[in-house]
């Protein structure tokens, strides 16, 4: 029997109420992936679809901790195990006040997709906490996670799970929680990537997500025999996806317009200098710095509170902050200023409204699973230097993730391609990672 999408939807929401971010996430894999199943019955003999929206296991733990006060807090942390059919379950940790059940569903859910495109062995997964580092000391951070530590780490292992950064998380944090993990299990073992380049961090990993996205959209401009060179981009966030996506726009001869927080956004006519990004970056590295800090550093540049960038005339735009951040009034906006191409650095930063402005119109527009692949990428070739006790080097890793990114976007053409050189990297990169986990399930037969 064929599925049906809408019977499929209203199943998946039943089962999982006020998950209304999992369900978005379920919805735009599911809308193209079902008559992609319809077409090879085998995998809705086997209900493949119906057991990938189910994770494997949902882990959730209380995490006590005391404040500088010494008055204890109580915070809710999370593992989501989604899909290990491919590899040990693998994605970032976030730690933001919005986390919840339903959030890092969409995102685990997410990640078993973005990690098949990568072509390593990674399943996927999801973690966090509604811990808030904002106004936190150093030490209140770094006692929250080795205290989530304490719960986690019975649950992960380098062959299980292998847990690495996201919002709010990122080398500090990593640090604290890679010496807990170590203190508890006296083992030293590649358990978490975006380590320190001192115990087994891998070069490139901080840089990987952002210049990784850049790499996406200068493959999709090359596919239309175009080029980043003195386009002007806009970009959302302020943290490491957009300061590397900033980075490596100015490398490549664009002009970075603008970045933002969840304040406000900032914009430099002509374009940030390496200089001020590298500004951006020292200043928003102190965990609950405001970007509107830069505006008062650098004339010439303006702040723009309680609003996103969208509405800065671009040829590029490059969402990479949260998730649902471009709505589709947004979208429009973009495309009547002349838009071409979007590349996700976040999370399914575009809501569904937007994304359809974005296929209607034709412009490229690449979903954060394939474009921001090359963090996990970049995290999977850490896993393989710990396991085999070896240092890559800077240009190698940069040519790896370069060939990683690469052949994420040939995937999606094989699998997306519309007419000529028109492509839907929607349905290119929702097929391309969804046959790799099906066929693995396939192979497994009814666990
Ligand atoms: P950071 O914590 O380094 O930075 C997050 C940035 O996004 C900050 O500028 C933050 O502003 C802003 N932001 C967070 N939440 C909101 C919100 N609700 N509204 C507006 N702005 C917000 O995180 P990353 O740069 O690592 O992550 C950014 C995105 O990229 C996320 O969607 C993440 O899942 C995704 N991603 C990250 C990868 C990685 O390797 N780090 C890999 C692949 C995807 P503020 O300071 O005001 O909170
Ligand atoms: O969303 C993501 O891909 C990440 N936060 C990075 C995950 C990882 O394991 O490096």
């Amino acid at each position: 029997m064929a599925v049906n999408l809408s019977d499929f939807m209203d199943w998946v929401v039943a089962r999982n109420p006020a998950e209304e971010v999992f369900h978005q996430a379920v919805h735009e894999v599911a809308e193209t992936v079902v008559p992609y199943i319809n077409d090879n019955p085998i995998y809705e003999k086997i209900k493949v679809l119906e057991r990938m929206a189910e994770p494997d296991r949902t882990i959730s733990f209380r995490v006590s901790w005391a404040d500088d006060n010494g008055d204890v807090q109580v915070n809710r942390g999370y593992r989501v195990q989604f899909n290990n059919s491919i590899g040990p379950y693998k994605g970032g940790i976030r730690f933001h006040p919005s986390v919840n059940q339903g959030v890092l569903k969409f995102l685990g859910f997410e990640q078993t997709f973005k990690n098949s495109l990568t072509g390593l062995p990674m399943g996927g997964g999801k973690g966090g906490a509604d811990f808030d580092p904002k106004g936190k000391s150093q030490h209140e951070i770094m006692r929250f996670c080795q205290s989530f530590m304490s719960e986690l780490y019975r649950h992960i292992g380098p062959n299980i799970d292998v847990p690495a950064g996201d919002i709010g998380v990122g080398g500090k944090e990593i640090g604290y929680m890679f010496g807990q993990y170590k203190r508890l299990t006296n083992s030293f073992e590649g358990v978490l990537t975006g380590k320190g380049m001192e115990y087994g961090g891998s070069l490139m990993r901080p840089e990987a997500t952002g210049y990784g996205a850049v790499y996406f959209l200068e493959n999709m401009l090359h596919h239309r025999n175009d080029a980043i060179e003195g386009k002007n981009a806009v970009i959302s966030g302020s943290g490491n996806v957009a300061t590397h996506a900033a980075e490596k726009i100015l490398h490549r001869g664009g002009k970075p317009l603008t970045m933002s927080d969840s304040g406000g956004f900032i914009h430099q006519p002509g374009g940030f200098s390496q200089e001020q990004i590298d500004w951006i970056k020292k200043h928003k590295n102190q965990r609950g710095a405001r970007i509107s800090a830069y505006a008062d550093e650098f004339s010439g540049s303006s702040y723009h509170e309680g609003s996103r960038p969208w509405g800065v005339e671009c040829d590029l735009a490059l969402p990479c902050a949260t998730q649902n951040e471009l709505n589709g009034d947004e979208a429009a906006t973009l495309l009547s200023n002349g838009c071409m191409a979007v590349s996700e650095g976040a999370n399914m930063p575009c809501d569904m409204d937007a994304i359809g402005k974005f296929l209607t119109a034709g412009v490229m527009y690449a979903p954060g699973k394939a474009s921001n692949a090359g963090g996990v990428g970049m995290s999977g070739l850490e896993m393989s230097q710990n396991s085999a006790r070896l240092h890559r080097t800077e240009d190698d890793l940069r040519e790896a993730l370069k060939k990683i990114m690469k052949d994420i976007h040939d995937a999606c053409v094989d699998s997306g391609t519309i007419s000529g050189d028109k492509v839907d990297y929607v349905r290119g990169a929702n097929i391309a990672g969804f046959k790799k986990v099906a066929d693995a399930m396939l192979a497994f037969g009814v666990v």
